[in-house]
């Protein structure tokens, strides 16, 4: 064996191994990026969908440091093969269904994933043997402190769940820590307020507004319809937070930890800053339904409230209290502003926006010219 050959074998050896659940979501992207720099061995678990193209990832896809597996947060089995065949150091709980508005429409289907899921992740790592090795990260979040009992929210804060998804993710938080406690297993749980980029999924409040903002800026649509306008939420960056993830599962001693920017904003002032980037300036009129935000310049309605988009409850206060990660993690809260992260988004969305309407442009002349040769 020649020198490179063994210096290529004792780095494989060294390689630590993950598994990320949830690897073709927002956090998923981003945090498959950060363990790859870092030299990992990632593993993700992906669901069999109708169509496989999977956007955030697919650039990492043929790069032989990072491999795909088929799997559910529903089916034990598929969990208890991945995890026995990879043995991982660590694991990356991200799989949920996000949106808390669909846990609404979906409930029986979020608490399956969300909370029985969490369960499943656990009981797969005993199974497998590798319970006294592996590390394991549960994506808790903001949403447990609901409707709030105090403001900021730290990891004090008494939870007060306030959606079908808030309730599931309850159960995830509680039994993690579980088994923290029971098994001495090292798990942690990042409660983790809102974080937002150019990867949200695009029914997510930030993104379907920036994108909005980009579409009317470029003539593609009339008018935005959202609908609580006054809810306050602590936005970050979510390439900042992923960082923060594996942080947790570098400490000595597992611990569940807030992060967040510590700083609040209503939707309605995420919406004025993204129109500005977009060159709109907005005011808002009435209240309520009848709120409506208008171009200052032409007076135009861009902004409508629906009732469409009302919770049946409604989380409206979120405010975090990161000390704790700050002192103990190292944390930067303020690594992106909030400005910074509205900007960024506009700016990517103004891009995709444009190619959108190139191809189109390019689609209708096609058309036109095929119509005229008939
Ligand atoms: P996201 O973009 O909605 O991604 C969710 C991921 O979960 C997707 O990869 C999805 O796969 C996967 N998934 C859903 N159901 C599954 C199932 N039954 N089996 C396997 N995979 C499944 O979410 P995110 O924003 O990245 O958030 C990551 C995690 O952090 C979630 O657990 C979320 O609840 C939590 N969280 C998010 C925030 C935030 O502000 N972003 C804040 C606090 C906590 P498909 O591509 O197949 O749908
Ligand atoms: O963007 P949202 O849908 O995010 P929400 O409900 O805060 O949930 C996200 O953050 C949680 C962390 O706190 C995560 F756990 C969760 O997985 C997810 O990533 O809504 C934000 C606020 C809500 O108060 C909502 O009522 O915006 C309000 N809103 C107003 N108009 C809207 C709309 N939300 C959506 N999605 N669409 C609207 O048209």
């Amino acid at each position: 064996m020649n020198n490179k050959m063994k210096k290529e074998l004792d780095k494989n050896k060294k390689r630590k191994k993950c598994i990320i659940t949830g690897v073709t979501g927002q956090d998923g992207s981003f945090l498959s990026e950060l363990l790859l720099e870092k030299g990992y061995e990632v593993h993700g678990v992906i669901r069999r969908s109708s169509t496989d193209f999977r956007e955030r990832i697919a650039h990492l896809e043929n790069r032989d440091d990072f491999h795909l597996h088929y799997g559910d947060m529903t089916d034990s089995l598929s969990l208890v093969h991945i995890i026995g065949m990879v043995g991982p150091d660590e694991i990356y709980n991200l799989a949920a269904q996000s949106h808390v508005q669909v846990s609404f429409d979906e409930p029986e289907f979020t608490a399956d994933v969300d909370a029985m899921g969490v369960l499943r992740i656990l009981e797969a790592v005993r199974l497998t043997g590798v319970d006294k090795t592996c590390r394991i990260y549960q994506a808790s979040t903001s949403e447990l402190y609901g409707r709030v009992e105090e403001v900021p929210q730290s990891e004090t804060t008494p939870f007060h769940p306030y959606s079908p998804y808030a309730v599931a993710k309850q159960y995830g938080f509680w039994i993690a820590k579980e088994y923290r406690e029971a098994y001495d297993m090292y798990v942690c749980n990042g409660i983790l307020f809102n974080h937002e980029s150019e990867r949200r999924g695009e029914s997510f409040v930030t993104r379907k507004i920036t994108l909005s903002a980009c579409r009317i800026a470029q003539g593609k649509q009339d008018k935005l319809f959202l609908g609580n306008l006054s809810s306050f939420r602590d936005w970050g960056y979510a390439k900042d937070y992923v960082e923060c993830m594996w942080l947790m599962l570098q400490q000595e001693t597992p611990d569940d930890y807030v992060i967040a920017t510590g700083e609040q904003h209503t939707v309605r002032e995420f919406a004025t800053l993204a129109f500005h980037f977009v060159g709109i300036e907005l005011e808002f009129k009435g209240e309520g339904v009848d709120e409506k935000g208008y171009d200052k310049d032409t007076g135009k309605i861009l902004i409508e409230v629906s009732e469409e988009f009302y919770r049946p409850t409604d989380v409206v206060n979120l405010l975090g209290d990161p000390s704790n990660a700050k002192e103990n993690l190292g944390w930067n809260p303020r690594n992106t502003s909030f400005e910074q992260l509205v900007k960024l988004m506009v700016e990517h969305d103004m891009e995709s926006i444009a190619v959108e309407k190139e191809k189109e442009h390019i689609r209708t002349n096609v058309v036109e010219h095929l119509e005229r040769t008939r």
